[in-house]
């Protein structure tokens, strides 16, 4: 069994979370925040079956855009230092798969 943790633009979030519905897909949805531009953004759990990981991926490929936003200079709060607003792109998804010793549900 994989875990896989995908971390979503909020923007992207509802759709990925109705298209793991509708495959069946089970997930947790938490609300989080990236490091360096300190927004919003979605982190999803899937816990799943090693023949299953690709599907998942690939659903998560699908519902994922990458944007162009601009860090202003607020936005970065600790140890990295712009002077003027700098574009970046963000995303699609950032996603990790990593094993599962073990699964129980009580
Ligand atoms: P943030 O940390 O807010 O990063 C937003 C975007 O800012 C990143 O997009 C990247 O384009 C840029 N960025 C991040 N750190 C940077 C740095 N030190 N120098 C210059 N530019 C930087 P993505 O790479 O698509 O990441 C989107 C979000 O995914 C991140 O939001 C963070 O929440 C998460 N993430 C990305 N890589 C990660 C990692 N290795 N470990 C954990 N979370 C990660």
């Amino acid at each position: 069994m994989k875990l896989v943790i995908a971390i979503v633009q909020k923007e992207d979030s509802n759709k990925l979370q109705r298209a793991f519905v509708k495959n069946n897909v089970r997930a947790t949805k938490l609300a989080t925040t990236g490091g360096f531009l300190s927004e919003g953004n979605t982190t999803f759990l899937i816990g799943t079956e090693d023949d299953h990981v690709e599907d998942v991926l690939n659903i998560i490929k699908g519902q994922s855009k990458a944007r162009e936003e601009f860090a202003q200079p607020s936005m970065v709060t600790t140890g990295y230092e712009i002077s003027q607003p700098v574009k970046i792109t963000v995303g699609g998804a950032t996603c990790f798969v990593v094993p599962v010793d073990e699964f129980k549900q009580f």
